[in-house]
């Protein structure tokens, strides 16, 4: 006897997880055309690098972001200066400053995020440079230390409510999420993603007080990424997303933001 089969589409769905062996632009392609919402890269620096690294983020030292309790950090995102003028005078005054710390903090090994810069900016057509705004330079390159058992609440990423009004912003078609995992748990520690994406106002209303969406008040996530150390991890940031508790060890990543304005613009990073 034959069972009539369902009749089911022969293409499978794409993962929108994709691992990869390098950054190519077939790759960074698919991230902007929305066909995969996650690009891992492992190997993206050697685990040698990683303990060095480590060990100069540790002595280097981190501080709590000034509105993410429990999330330490070592330079300054953007999303700190909260639109307050002094924060942002701040934040332009120490962004040079910033970068030379992290790379002291990695020496004798480059930055990743210099590594990063230089590998886009080989791979994009048009280039891949340092963010400006208000005719200044920004930072890029944050290390971001997250303590076991203490998750990073579910969020998304918008350049446009840090920076309203600005061409900057405005110009801007999507922005991604650059994390290089330096000392990461062998267990927990994985960046989940959900399919959702909020507008604004929908994420500010949804976070209340808090710096973010704490991960009770969510579904579970729709898929996720299990970073390594040396891995490249490049995302949608646009899509609510967070990070799971790790377990046993500090997870320590070297993180900044991609800017994508079309295909013959150049890309821009920043933190
Ligand atoms: O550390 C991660 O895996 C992602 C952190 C994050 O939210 C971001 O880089 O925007
Ligand atoms: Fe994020």
């Amino acid at each position: 006897m034959t069972l009539a089969r369902p009749d089911v589409s022969s293409a499978a769905p794409i993962d929108p997880v994709r691992v990869a062996p390098t950054l190519s632009l077939d790759d960074v392609l698919a991230l902007i055309r929305n066909e995969i919402q996650v690009l891992r890269v492992p190997e993206f620096i050697s685990a040698e690098a990683c303990r060095t690294i480590s060990q100069g983020l540790k002595s280097t030292g981190y501080s709590d972001y000034l509105n993410a309790p429990k999330v330490g950090r070592i330079g300054m995102s953007y999303f700190e200066t909260g639109r307050k003028p002094e924060i942002i005078e701040h934040y332009f005054a120490t962004a040079l400053d910033n970068l030379n710390l992290l790379r002291r903090a990695c020496d004798p090994y480059p930055c990743p995020m210099d590594t990063f810069r230089c590998v886009m900016d080989e791979t994009w057509g048009a280039g891949c440079t340092l963010q400006t705004l208000y005719g200044r330079k920004m930072f890029v390159g944050l290390s971001r230390c997250m303590k076991p058992g203490i998750p990073l609440k579910a969020h998304h990423d918008m350049f446009g409510r840090h920076a309203p009004d600005t061409p900057e912003a405005a110009s801007l078609i999507s922005q991604f999420g650059i994390n290089i995992y330096v000392d990461v748990p062998e267990t927990g520690g994985e960046l989940a993603m959900w399919q959702d994406e909020l507008s604004d106002a929908e994420f500010l209303d949804q976070r209340g007080d808090d710096y973010a969406i704490p991960l009770e008040n969510l579904p579970p996530c729709n898929y996720s990424a299990k970073p390594e150390n040396g891995d490249l991890i490049l995302f949608n940031a646009r899509k609510l997303h967070a990070v799971l508790p790790g377990e046993g060890i500090d997870r320590l990543t070297i993180s900044g933001f991609l800017g994508y304005r079309g295909d013959r613009e150049p890309l821009t990073v920043w933190s």
